[in-house]
């Protein structure tokens, strides 16, 4: 059981105490051009901490828009906010000043921190939404910008003495649906990732160099790539340029030794393994979506290393089940992790007998809190959450994906999991990447739909296209086979690499 004093600010666990207990000179974070010991990070936060309150004049409990791509000055500004008793609200680098503007009326945000180089975008949502009073830029060469600030403060700032269950984070969803919902978390949730995931799946220890593509303003990103570094005293890389040769040449570079991406990424990163040396990698996460089996398969031919899947929510801030090593079973996402308990609920929300599909429910240390919105009772039902996942458990008690609860496709009575064709789909030489829908249909309600991109040395033709069918019908039940098979150059994704089927659903999309 996981136990935190009543007062809590995790930020001061996670640095000052690190800082006092032997890590001071270890490194915290290193970028492609920076080195940042402990003691540095420590006061790179306190400076900020103390802009935040004595030149910006927040209260704790303000809320902070933060922008900027994963880099230090973005992580310690993050650090920063909580320190200071206030509540970050990191948001995707790519968002529009449109989406920005919603988000600051809906979480009621009247100051952001941003990286100089998205200044353009910040500055129209400034223009367009009166709430936003007050922007400071940072990583800003100027004498207006952060930087210039801090160079007059203490290196020292306490951290304001806030309840362990006091807000200290207010997540977005990266919106498979398109409405993006916040998500609220406190300070004790915060440790509770750390003290979950890393310690029984990862087991990761200070020696460890953690490194990835997730942005720290995904909560994959921010547990994987800065907070589970700190709960141990590890290093954390911060990369900006994110392709995956690029990931994989820093992986050689850093000698990194726990990556975080996202199935597709390490699809892709399989193929062109051969060109560096991963020797250094010990644990590799993915999630953000199921992984397919072909992937998990490319990747151990591709390293040698038993793939750790593991499915994570906004809502719950981080992973909840997962297996690692021995643990692992190809295909299933694994049993909830210690502290988490899992369960399927079928139609009538009863809890379902194992081999049953239903909708997976959670309880643990974490829970959905969305900010003002009233799916709040959707989510959670007697405190169990609902993630939105159609989940099977077997006798042995380990989870199988079988689809969004949405993505499930019910074609001529059937029920057809679009990631089982997709699984099957990939598995083909000349598939790259692809999704599948259900399509409205007259005679049989639905039927499935597949979008594909061919590898660079296929070529589309009708030909093809039935050579995918008969493949699919020879590899999985014939019933579930593409009906329609339509080709693209690439598939919508989401900023943190997640599909975005409904995209897909509308004919608009189809001209891409
Ligand atoms: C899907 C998965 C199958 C699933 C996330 C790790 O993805 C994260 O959070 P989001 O709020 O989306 C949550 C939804 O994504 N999903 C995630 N991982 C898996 N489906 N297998 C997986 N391994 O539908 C879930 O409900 O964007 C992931 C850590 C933190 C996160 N926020």
């Amino acid at each position: 059981e996981l136990q935190y004093p009543e007062r809590l600010n995790c930020v001061a666990d996670l640095l000052d105490k690190m800082c006092a207990t032997g890590h001071a000179d270890s490194i915290a974070i290193r970028s492609q051009t920076e080195s940042w010991t402990y003691s540095h990070l420590l006061a790179t936060v306190n400076r900020i901490s103390h802009v935040l309150l004595e030149d910006m004049h927040l209260q704790p409990g303000n809320r902070v828009l933060l922008r900027g791509a994963n880099n230090p000055m973005m992580a310690a500004s993050v650090l920063a906010v909580i320190k200071a008793g206030c509540i970050a609200v990191p948001t995707m680098p790519l968002l529009r000043a449109k989406e920005l503007g919603v988000i600051a009326n809906k979480a009621e945000i009247a100051a952001a921190l941003c990286s100089e180089n998205l200044r353009e975008e910040m500055e129209l949502a400034v223009q367009a939404n009166p709430i936003l009073t007050q922007v400071m830029y940072f990583n800003h060469q100027g004498d207006d910008g952060l930087e210039a600030l801090m160079a007059g403060k203490p290196a020292e700032f306490a951290a304001v003495d806030t309840l362990a269950e006091d807000v200290c984070l207010i997540s977005f969803t990266s919106g498979t649906t398109g409405m993006p919902k916040g998500t609220m978390h406190f300070h004790r949730d915060v440790l509770a990732i750390c003290d979950c995931f890393p310690r029984s799946t990862l087991q990761s220890e200070k020696s460890d160099i953690f490194i990835g593509t997730p942005p720290l303003a995904f909560t994959f990103g921010l547990g994987g790539l800065l907070l589970f570094p700190l709960r141990v005293g590890a290093t954390a890389i911060l990369l900006e340029k994110l392709t995956p040769e690029f990931l994989l040449k820093a992986i050689d570079e850093f000698k990194a030794t726990v990556c975080f991406t996202a199935p597709t990424f390490y699809r892709q990163m399989a193929t062109l393994a051969k060109n560096f040396d991963l020797s250094s990698l010990k644990k590799t996460v993915s999630a953000g979506e199921a992984l397919p089996a072909a992937t998990r398969e490319a990747w151990r031919q591709a390293t040698g290393l038993v793939m750790i899947d593991g499915i994570g929510a906004t809502e719950m801030l981080h992973i909840f089940i997962s297996a690692a090593g021995d643990e692992a079973r190809a295909g299933a996402t694994g049993k909830p992790i210690p502290g988490y308990q899992a369960c399927i609920f079928d139609e009538h929300g009863d809890m379902a007998a194992p081999g049953v599909v239903g909708r997976l429910a959670v309880k643990g240390p974490t829970g959905c809190r969305y900010l003002a919105d009233d799916r709040q009772k959707n989510y959670v039902h007697q405190g169990w959450n609902l993630t939105g996942d159609a989940y099977e458990m077997d006798a042995d008690g380990y989870f199988w994906y079988r689809a969004r609860t949405d993505d499930m496709i019910i074609s001529a009575g059937y029920n057809i999991a679009g990631p089982e064709v997709e699984e099957a789909l990939l598995k083909h030489p000349s598939v790259s990447e692809c999704a599948v829908i259900g399509l409205a249909d007259e005679e049989r309600g639905q039927i499935v739909k597949a979008f594909v991109v061919l590898k660079a040395d296929a070529q589309a033709s009708a030909d093809l296209s039935k050579e995918i069918q008969d493949f699919v019908k020879n590899s999985i039940a014939p019933y579930k086979y593409p009906r329609a098979i339509e080709f693209m150059t690439s598939l919508p994704r989401t900023e943190t690499g997640k599909l975005q089927r409904y995209k897909l659903r509308t004919p608009a999309a189809s001209s891409s």
